[in-house]
């Protein structure tokens, strides 16, 4: 009996000594003598198919890499190879031919060297590099983390519209686009919607492209990201907010832990593993740390610019030995118009940063909930209130105090997968000179 395996490694361990059909990509090929070593790769896993006879060696020498192929053949334990198995080719069915490259995808060394630009140019081929590939499967199972995680607490997933009358975040990053006969833009962030749906559910998430026209062209920068945004309500300041983001941290660090063995071996990652809670720490105690422990002057006037936030985290590993730090009550000038102002110290928020190896992945912060606060605060903004009617709506029939958080998708995956640039941890990366692939 042949039985049909795909190339995931526990699935192949359990058929070993048996008959197998399976099918996939020729990822690579290599002759040796009279005998050839195919490795095959499906979307789960690779493994190493050994053609000895005349017939299939003559089928398997005009295949260019990256053919597709059905596999008979019979399953054996090797433990030379890295799969741990190969199969020992009995048939070999074409089903589709591929042309040549036009980059190297497997042997790792050629890649690494390969200008990014091409790598962005020739998405559908780099991305079927494993080392590529790896980070996408521990992208997609952070995003799993995140729903599983807040599901469990009770939230509720919402969807929020992309195309918008306003920009939430304040300054002039948006994209605009025409809608018939009025002006719209591409959102910034479901921030105003997810505040409106803790008037609904309470408490509520999102994970969802947003749009930001920066110039910037920078390592950490995208121009569409995805956002992983959480909002709820009934909290009594940002301290709640700050404990659930750090559990959920730790969830979806356990879960990716769990969850990608393969994917996080091939990459040589470790993950945040401490039991210890992640410290917290002022923006001017930050600021004080830097410049006493590094002698750093930060240059960003109330925020910290990014070797500050490098040091910073550096502090973090070497005090508490941690890769995450939070960093709390930022100037009101460098917030958004919805934040809470500490009623304490008025000129500082009730808002917060976390950063993680380096860099920024989050920000947060406890909202203002009153309608009579929110328009004077839009007034001191410089906003018109008619602008926010959509939005203000909420605040007139009882807001809970509430609060949240957004995380990018794409800046948590280049930090756990120690990337050097948010685009490798983008499938197709929107910038300022790309828009395609
Ligand atoms: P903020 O604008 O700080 O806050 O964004 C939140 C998080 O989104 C990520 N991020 C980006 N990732 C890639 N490219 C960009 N250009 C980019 N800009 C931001 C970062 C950042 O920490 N509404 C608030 C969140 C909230 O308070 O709930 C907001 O959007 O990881």
């Amino acid at each position: 009996m042949t039985t049909k395996v795909s190339l995931l490694p526990s699935v192949l361990m359990s058929h070993i000594n048996e008959e197998v059909f399976l099918h996939g990509w020729i990822h690579s090929y290599r002759k040796m003598g009279g005998i050839a070593f195919l490795v095959i790769r499906d979307g789960c896993g690779t493994v190493q198919v050994v053609i000895e006879t005349p017939e299939l060696l003559e089928i398997s020498e005009d295949l260019i890499r990256e053919s597709i192929v059905e596999v008979t053949g019979f399953l054996v334990s090797q433990p030379n190879v890295k799969q741990g198995v190969e199969v020992q080719a009995r048939a070999i069915n074409v089903l589709v031919k591929s042309e040549t490259l036009p980059i190297e995808i497997d042997r790792q060394k050629i890649f690494n060297k390969i200008d990014l630009d091409v790598l962005l140019k020739h998405r559908s081929c780099s991305l079927r590099n494993l080392r590529t590939r790896a980070v996408f499967k521990i992208q997609s199972v952070l995003g799993k983390a995140f729903r599983e995680f807040l599901d469990s607490q009770s939230f509720v997933e919402i969807h929020s519209p992309k195309i918008v009358k306003m920009g939430a975040e304040g300054g002039s990053e948006v994209f605009s686009l025409k809608y018939f006969e009025q002006s719209a833009y591409l959102t910034q962030s479901p921030q105003l919607y997810k505040q409106i749906m803790v008037g609904v559910f309470e408490k509520v998430y999102e994970i969802g492209p947003v749009y930001r026209a920066e110039e910037h062209n920078t390592s950490r920068h995208l121009n569409e990201y995805i956002s992983m945004d959480v909002e709820f309500g009934f909290i009594n300041s940002e301290q709640d907010i700050i404990d659930l983001h750090q559990a959920l941290l730790k969830y979806v660090f356990g879960y990716v832990q769990d969850q990608c063995e393969p994917e996080l071996n091939e990459l040589n990652v470790i993950v945040p593993q401490s039991q210890n809670a992640f410290p917290q720490i002022t923006l001017e105690e930050a600021v004080k740390v830097v410049k006493d422990e590094y002698k750093y002057v930060c240059t960003k006037p109330g925020d910290l610019d990014p070797e500050a936030e490098r040091l910073i985290c550096r502090y973090a590993q070497e005090k508490y030995g941690v890769d995450v730090i939070y960093i709390t009550s930022y100037p009101v000038k460098k917030r958004p118009f919805y934040t809470m102002p500490n009623s304490e110290k008025p000129e500082l928020t009730k808002s917060f940063d976390v950063l993680f190896r380096g860099l920024e992945i989050t920000t947060g912060g406890q909202r203002i909930h009153e309608y009579s606060h929110l328009i004077s605060n839009l007034d001191k903004f410089g906003y018109k209130a008619d602008d926010f009617e959509g939005y203000l709506e909420c605040f007139k029939f009882g807001m809970p105090p509430h609060g949240g958080f957004g995380m990018g998708l794409e800046r948590l995956t280049k930090q756990l997968c120690n990337l050097d640039n948010v685009r490798l941890a983008t499938l197709f990366p929107r910038d300022r000179n790309r828009i395609i692939p």
